[in-house]
């Protein structure tokens, strides 16, 4: 049987519920997804001094191929996204910025660095985001950036956060839309701290500093990321969850909530509406806690589904903006954007074709039987089959075939560099 006649009776079974299919791809299609360019290249970066990756993340793994150049970050992103169905976006940090072979700090970034970045999106329709760059740096040495002590370190990352806004804006005005920039900053301590009040007083005066200039949102979103813990910050995190929150609601910035960074029974699934009732947008970098790592490669798990069914059952997909961040250094990274990126689409292709309305009543009605009785059947529903449509209709692989483009890419590109 083909593609489209398994669509076909599959699409039967949805419709029995009152799921218009072709109606949820034409919706599907829209969504765009912000691919982080950091997994192609294990975290590293163009900066003519390169530094080690450090404010307490790590990749670990030695797969050979990694990227190296911008031209070949680029080019193995055209193939991830040539497997991948939709029209998405790229992430980008500043340290990916392209400067000629001359070291440019980090507080005199322009636009103009990230102008082969703009036209390659140009070509490709892709939107970009960006993210000030925090971390592998001597000036965070110590794990502290914006809540520095020392005024001069503070004021150098405040200066940095300043001209990426700008950067934001650049992005936003040149692909007609904005750029959702990023502040994550590793701060925080090891051991217990005697004075938990002050840095983060600091960080919240940084930040002021930071968005003293009013950028149009047309072109760029400002968001600020808090983290639980790092590796070194195990005791104390200045940018918590708490402290976002807080600032981002008072400052109307946008929250973002990375999912490898809360305690291991807390969801980002369950905060998604409560976020929603006090903010307009929301922004997500979803990724895999495992242990202490937050960064796996993103799997098609219960959480995964259970984020999407929250932004489709609430109507929240013009309002949640979706990003990825993930970095695994032990398979193929093409692979790795592939599959992290798929099961994000399918994970809201799942929520979409969930009768969520007839959910909503049972609820309601306090049914409480039919309501699990229906999320596990309809576990068992033909949804491979509609996925597999989709990527046959969006022009991509079908299937694991994808894996064979991979393999070939491999071949030819990734292990002669
Ligand atoms: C780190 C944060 C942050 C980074 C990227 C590289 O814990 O999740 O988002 O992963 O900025
Ligand atoms: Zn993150």
């Amino acid at each position: 049987m083909s593609v489209k006649e398994n669509y076909e009776l599959a699409k039967k079974q949805y419709e029995k519920w009152g799921i218009d299919v072709d109606s949820v791809l034409e919706k599907l299609k829209q969504v765009p997804i912000s691919m982080h360019c950091w997994q192609g290249d294990d975290v590293t970066g163009f900066e003519v001094n390169q530094r080690e990756l450090s404010g307490g993340i790590d990749v670990t793994g030695n797969y050979p191929g990694k990227a190296t150049t911008p031209e070949q970050l680029r080019s193995d992103l055209e193939k991830a996204f040539s497997l991948i169905p939709g029209k998405h976006r790229v992430n980008l940090h500043a340290i990916y910025a392209e400067t000629d072979g001359v070291a440019v700090e980090r507080d005199e970034l322009e636009p103009k660095h990230f102008e082969k970045w703009v036209n390659w999106a140009k070509e490709h329709g892709l939107g970009l985001d960006f993210n000030p760059t925090l971390f592998s740096h001597e000036k965070a040495a110590d794990g502290l950036t914006l809540s520095h002590p020392d005024e001069e370190i503070r004021n150098f990352w405040i200066e940095h956060c300043k001209v990426s806004r700008k950067i934001g804006e650049y992005f936003g005005k040149e692909l007609g839309t904005p750029s959702l920039t990023n502040v994550w900053i590793p701060d925080g301590y090891k051991d217990i701290p005697s004075d938990r009040f002050t840095p983060r007083q600091r960080l919240k005066d940084s930040l002021d500093k930071i968005f003293t200039e009013e950028i149009d949102e047309k072109y760029n979103l400002d968001a600020v990321e808090s983290k639980v813990f790092g590796i070194g910050s195990e005791s104390y995190v200045v940018g918590s969850h708490e402290f976002y929150l807080g600032y981002a609601l008072k400052n109307d910035k946008i929250c973002l909530l990375d999912t490898g960074h809360y305690h291991p029974t807390e969801t980002v699934s369950n905060k998604i509406s409560s976020m929603l009732l006090y903010s307009d947008k929301l922004a997500l970098h979803v990724s895999r806690p495992v242990r202490w790592d937050s960064d796996h490669v993103v799997i098609l798990d219960d959480e995964l589904r259970e984020i999407a069914l929250e932004i489709v059952r609430n109507d929240a997909l013009d309002k949640v903006i979706i990003g990825l961040d993930f970095f695994d250094a032990s398979i193929n990274r093409v692979a790795a954007w592939t599959i992290g990126t798929r099961n994000m689409i399918k994970a809201l292709l799942y929520a979409m074709l969930t009768p969520n309305e007839h959910l909503k009543q049972l609820q309601e009605e306090e049914n409480f039987t039919e309501r699990l009785a229906l999320f596990e059947e309809f576990k068992t529903y033909p949804f491979g089959a509609i996925w597999d449509y989709y990527c046959e209709k969006m022009g991509v692989p079908v299937k694991e075939s994808w894996l064979e483009e991979v393999k070939k890419y491999e071949q030819e590109v990734l292990l002669k560099r």
